[in-house]
């Protein structure tokens, strides 16, 4: 598979390095946008189709569909997208942000941070990235970073969510659900906390799933982000888990250092300074390359690339 690669620079010593011509995606790439970021690819057709958090200038926030043949390059829609299909209860657009999109049999699944009386864990599936259906919204209010596992585990969808408040939450455990439907989802089980400070801050606020998890041998890989928060404010950086294949709400290892921390000017300047914020990744597993794509500053897209087993190995050898 064809996904964006570019080799580790000399000079680079971490287990995931930063694409050289970051941001891929600049705040502007619509006339109507403030900002795209914090969005969702996967392989689609001959190249690459995705969801994408594009704010507007009024500062609503939107979901659109675009596409693109090599992943780096986006063509995105200028129209946003208008879901079809649901209860007018919760088809009633307010806003939509971080969507992630994961395909399991011969759909593509959206979950997306849906405003229905606070945040909750919005749902459609497409074939073709054009009209969107509409499920019922997984959880009650207040939820972020609903994010579907790959494949039904043990007969059931998945997802991992992240319960919060209406406001800049500060505190948040990822937990995992399952459900027959897509619909009734239950079975709710604790996966992780925040970590200690004393052991890992950049994780100690609050955490959150990213990207879909990867299956391997060891484990699912799931790359999270978790906040620290400094004397200025909420510092976003993101890590790696290990979850048990059959019960992924037990973890089996847990990075202690980052992969990536907001250092880059990208990263640390915009609408909201300081955040790397993953939302998807692509693995090709003929070459066991990955790339990562994450939202910057609340403002513009990047990418940022390693291999799936040296994350894994990160993720056990300096697992907290
Ligand atoms: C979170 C979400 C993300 C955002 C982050 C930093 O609560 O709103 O979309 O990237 O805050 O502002």
């Amino acid at each position: 598979m064809n996904i964006p690669w570019e080799d580790r620079p000399a000079n680079e010593t971490g287990v995931i390095w930063r694409y050289s011509a970051n941001p891929i995606i600049p705040r502007n790439l619509l006339a109507t946008s403030n900002s795209i970021f914090n969005s969702a690819v996967v392989p689609f057709g001959d190249g690459f189709a995705g969801v994408f958090r594009c704010d507007d200038t009024n500062r609503r926030m939107r979901l659109h569909a675009g596409f693109s043949r090599d992943g780096i390059q986006w063509s995105i829609e200028e129209e946003d997208i208008r879901l079809t299909g649901a209860d007018p209860e919760v088809g009633t657009w307010v806003y939509g942000y971080d969507p992630r999109v994961v395909r399991i049999d011969d759909r593509y699944y959206v979950t997306w941070c849906n405003g229905y009386h606070g945040p909750t864990i919005g749902c459609a599936w497409t074939t073709d990235f054009k009209v969107f259906h509409q499920l019922e919204n997984a959880f009650l209010p207040f939820n972020r970073n609903g994010v579907l596992f790959p494949r039904k585990i043990d007969g059931k969808f998945a997802m991992l969510s992240r319960p919060s408040d209406n406001g800049h939450t500060p505190f948040g455990d990822i937990f995992y659900s399952e459900s027959p439907d897509m619909e009734f989802w239950g079975r709710h089980r604790h996966v992780m906390s925040p970590a200690k400070f004393e052991l890992s801050a950049w994780q100690c606020t609050k955490i959150g799933a990213g990207p879909v998890p990867i299956e391997t041998r060891e484990g699912w890989l799931l790359i999270f982000h978790g906040v620290l928060a400094s004397c200025n404010g909420f510092v976003y950086s993101f890590g790696s888990a290990l979850l048990d294949l059959n019960a992924p709400w037990k973890v089996l290892a847990r990075s202690g250092p980052y992969l990536l921390s907001p250092q880059r000017s990208y990263e640390c300047m915009g609408d909201v300074p300081n955040v790397t914020f993953p939302c998807a990744a692509l693995h090709d597993p003929d070459t066991d390359r990955l790339a990562i794509y994450y939202g910057c500053a609340d403002t513009v897209t990047s990418l940022a690339f390693g291999y799936l087993n040296d994350i894994v190995e990160f993720t056990k050898k300096t697992s907290i």
